[in-house]
């Protein structure tokens, strides 16, 4: 019996259960780590320890189980996003809508990023974060100030969304467990 309840669940697993491998990159204090958080656990928290080169993650929601690399944004660690991104099926790129002054860097970082060859295709999701704060960037804004109507080689999608508030994250898992196979 144990034999056969065995022989099924890998079976169940090789035929039902799906995966997705997903690296989350953008500048520090984007709220990447929150943003892993919330989706793992449902917890939203004030004070979250800035991360140190990355975080692996494993979250089931479903029949599928995303794999996420959450990696660290301060400018000594940007070199290792490309490593972390080779191989994934989405890029989900975090940018604080809430400080246009670092819009700047942010396109840069991410059309540098996309540039590499080996990341040619990979669909990429663009999180507007800090909804909830008032004066925030809308995704028409992100589109222009992030230039992201010049990717024409990959699936790109651009939200706005809130960890604070969960605001729009159905969507964004939704988006996420469909690149999953
Ligand atoms: N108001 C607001 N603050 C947020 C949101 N998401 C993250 N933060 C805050 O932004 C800061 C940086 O978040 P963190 O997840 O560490 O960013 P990371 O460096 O990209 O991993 C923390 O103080 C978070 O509490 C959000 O949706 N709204
Ligand atoms: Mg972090």
């Amino acid at each position: 019996m144990i034999f056969i309840s065995s022989i099924l669940s890998w079976f169940s697993s090789i035929f039902f259960s799906k995966a997705a491998e997903i690296s989350v990159v953008g500048l520090q204090a984007s709220g990447k780590t929150s943003f892993v958080n919330v989706i793992g656990s449902g917890q939203w928290s004030e004070d979250v320890v800035p991360t140190v080169a990355f975080n692996y993650r494993k979250v089931r929601k479903g029949a599928v189980t995303l794999k996420i690399w959450d990696v660290a944004g301060q400018p000594k660690f940007r070199s290792m996003w490309e490593r972390y991104c080779n191989g994934v099926d989405a890029v989900v790129f975090v940018v604080d809508s809430s400080d246009p002054e670092k819009f700047d860097t942010a396109r840069f970082e991410l059309h540098q990023l996309l540039a590499q060859p080996n990341l040619a295709g990979v669909p990429l999701l663009v999180l507007g974060n800090k909804n909830d704060i008032p004066s925030h960037a809308t995704v028409k804004d992100l589109i222009r100030d992030l230039q992201l109507d010049k990717i024409q080689d990959r699936p790109v999608s651009c939200y706005s969304c809130s960890m604070k508030s969960q605001h729009n994250l159905d969507i964004v898992l939704r988006w996420l467990t469909e690149r999953s196979h």
